[in-house]
């Protein structure tokens, strides 16, 4: 039977990944509405924990689960809708990101991927632009 977890109004994508460490996947949620990131803590296989929002400025519409930083440790990626921003939250290791970066990109991107896109073995970031007011795909390199 599904079992529904609390979180912020209007959910719009989800992520899996471990962010602080202890070995569980743990869930990540954007929202097209709520200004935070919805975060649900595993307690055990399968299960999860309340609630925990970080607060942004904008709804982050799509969120993505990388190593962004490359140093080991899983690092949160927004994509910020109207207007469109990557915010990147850098991970501590427990849960915790208490560092982040935005770039600005434009007022349409509101999907991402990441991979390592020129082949240095460092994560590289990639979102579409929805089209207004241009059309194509925006690409960061890992600095
Ligand atoms: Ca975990
Ligand atoms: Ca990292």
């Amino acid at each position: 039977m599904p079992k529904l977890y609390p979180c912020n109004v209007a959910m719009w994508s989800i992520r899996a990944g471990d962010l602080n460490g202890d070995g569980l996947p743990d869930l990540a949620v954007g929202s097209i509405i709520t200004n935070g990131i919805s975060l649900l803590f595993a307690t055990g296989p399968g299960t999860f924990g309340p609630l925990v929002s970080i607060s942004t400025i904008t709804p982050p519409r799509t969120v993505e689960i990388a190593d962004i930083n490359a140093d080991g440790i899983a690092d949160l990626i927004a994509m910020k809708f109207m207007p469109s921003e990557a915010l990147i939250l850098y991970g501590d290791g427990t849960g915790s990101f208490p560092e982040f970066q935005e770039y600005a990109i434009d007022y349409g991107a509101s999907q991402v991927t990441i991979g390592d896109l020129n082949g240095d073995g460092l994560p590289d970031l990639a979102a579409p632009d929805g089209g207004y007011p241009v059309n194509g795909v925006w690409v960061m390199m890992h600095q």
